[in-house]
């Protein structure tokens, strides 16, 4: 049995938060990891707050142990899905792309957790002064919009940096990565990609096969240029945006309407092809459908032969 700090602040009997991954983590998604033990989290992402809280209330339906909302604060929709979650009392609040500060008071008023993303020691510090009650260190191989620093850099120096508990994020899908996130400092992990592949994931099988099918040097990062890169499965999209962002001709709005809703139309429509396949760079580890339950008892039993073996390595 693996237990942290994170189980006893958060309620939860193993200490991983699934993803807040937009257009797919859905109340059906973030029920089924709450129910396993894990955090489930619905992602806001770019929808109107009319949907989430429908989801919000479905997620209250399925389930009754602890989950979060992930609000995506590029969002057009982040203010009002911010008074959402607060007017629906949400106990904990995720944050993605971006600095919640100015929403910290009406979460902390409503009696929410806050928990933001943060790709940097600075943004760590931040949001200790301004009451988040822990980080997610989340490195540039994550799938999605990713910072510069590897999970390896990031997440020791963000340990230091804070006195507040730490999750490491970006690169962990199994029990090997549970257990270096915990040698990092970390009590406790952030999955994505891996339960992209969960039987009660709902996004597009063609998705799901993407990342099935993927292999290590399968995913880049390209968005640099508009200030928000993202990592995803190189495919025939990724590639003429690819040859776009590096063409001086393309305007950046002409760059930013290329790229609009193909991230939807991947995840929702199935186009693997023409939509953006957002997934990180364990991918190529990612090769079995499971149940949500099934991979975290499996991530964790591995994690625990792990750290119960590393006394070998000393005398
Ligand atoms: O947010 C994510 N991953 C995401 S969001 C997303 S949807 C999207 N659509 C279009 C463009 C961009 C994204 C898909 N995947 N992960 C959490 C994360 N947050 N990673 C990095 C950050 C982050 C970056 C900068 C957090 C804070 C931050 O602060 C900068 C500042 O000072 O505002």
């Amino acid at each position: 049995m693996i237990r942290t700090i994170l189980c006893d602040l958060l309620d939860i009997k193993y200490p991983i938060f699934q993803g807040g991954m937009a257009w797919i983590a859905d109340a059906g998604l973030a029920a089924a990891v709450s129910n396993a033990g894990g955090l489930g989290i619905l992602a806001a992402g770019n929808a109107p707050a009319e949907y989430v809280l429908e989801e919000i209330r479905k997620v209250k339906t399925l389930t009754d142990k602890p989950f979060g909302v992930n609000i995506m604060l590029l969002s057009p929709y982040a203010e009002a899905v911010a008074q959402i979650v607060a007017d629906e009392r949400v106990k904990l609040i995720v944050t993605g792309a971006g600095n919640p500060s100015k929403y910290m008071k009406v979460w902390m008023d409503s009696g929410a957790t806050v928990i933001p993303v943060v790709p940097s020691t600075a943004m760590a510090k931040l949001m200790e002064r301004c009451g988040a009650s822990a980080v997610i260190a989340e490195g540039g191989e994550a799938g999605g919009h990713v910072g510069d620093i590897t999970t390896m850099a990031l997440v020791p120096q963000v340990c230091d940096s804070v006195k507040i508990p730490v999750i490491a994020a970006g690169g962990i899908a199994d029990g090997r990565g549970i257990a270096a996130a915990l040698m990092l400092g970390a009590c406790g992990v952030q999955v994505g990609t891996r339960f992209l592949t969960a039987a009660e994931c709902n996004v597009h099988q063609n998705y799901k096969d993407m990342v099935l099918k993927a292999k290590d040097i399968s995913t880049t990062s390209t968005g640099k240029r508009l200030g928000h890169p993202v990592r995803a499965i190189k495919n025939s999209f990724l590639r003429e945006y690819s040859t776009k962002e590096y063409d001086s001709a393309i305007t950046n709005d002409e760059l930013e309407a290329f790229g609009a809703g193909r991230l939807q139309l991947a995840a929702v429509e199935g186009d693997v092809k023409n939509g953006c396949v957002l997934a990180g760079q364990v991918s190529g580890m990612v090769n079995k459908e499971q149940s949500a339950k099934e991979m975290i008892e499996e991530m964790f039993s591995e994690a625990e032969v792990l750290l119960k073996g590393v006394g070998k390595w000393v005398s």
